[in-house]
């Protein structure tokens, strides 16, 4: 058996906790990009689901939009869901709010609960990947599986 790092096994014990089975795997190539994750995956693009970090602007409170690989994520129609303008973050807000550093932020266990929406794209797929705690660890799981484990909103969020 393989150890995982640090970060990857603290999201594999998220994992456990929730009971479903699911395994971080931690790839030699970069699963960094939604790009380089489905080329080291062997999926689609459009099958990573991937962890973007937005900071309203008024509140300060992080917004998690996880989105199809393949999309990407109009702001302005996330600033009307939330009823708060967003803003992206920089990587030190990231590190802060989330306890990840952007590249592996996991889709669940953040330091600070986000608000969170997810990309109705990805709910048209059987499965996905998201990353799992760092730039090489990835997991794989079904959009319905997403939701509950998130408890986000499905929502349009593309960009045309
Ligand atoms: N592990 C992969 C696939 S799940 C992954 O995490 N991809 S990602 O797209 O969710 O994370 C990379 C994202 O981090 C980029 O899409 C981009 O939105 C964001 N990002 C990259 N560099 C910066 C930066 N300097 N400041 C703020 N955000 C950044």
């Amino acid at each position: 058996m393989t150890t995982l790092s640090p970060s990857a096994a603290r999201v594999q014990s998220l994992l456990d906790a929730i009971g479903l089975g699911h395994r971080v795997v931690e790839h030699e190539s970069s699963t960094r990009t939604s790009d380089e994750a489905a080329a080291s995956v062997g999926c689609t693009v459009a099958q990573i689901a991937k962890s973007l970090i937005f900071r309203a602007r008024e509140s300060g409170t992080p917004v998690l939009v996880i989105a199809s690989g393949a999309n990407r994520v109009n702001e302005k129609v996330v600033g009307a869901l939330i009823g708060e303008k967003i803003e992206r973050a920089d990587p030190d807000f990231v590190r802060e709010k989330t306890g990840f550093a952007i590249g592996g932020v996991p889709p669940l266990g953040h330091a600070v609960p986000p608000l969170v929406l997810i990309d109705d794209d990805l709910m048209t797929l059987g499965e996905i990947w998201a990353a799992a705690g760092t730039p090489n660890a990835v997991f794989r799981l079904t959009p319905d599986q997403l939701v509950s484990m998130t408890g986000g909103r499905v929502a349009a969020v593309k960009k045309a």
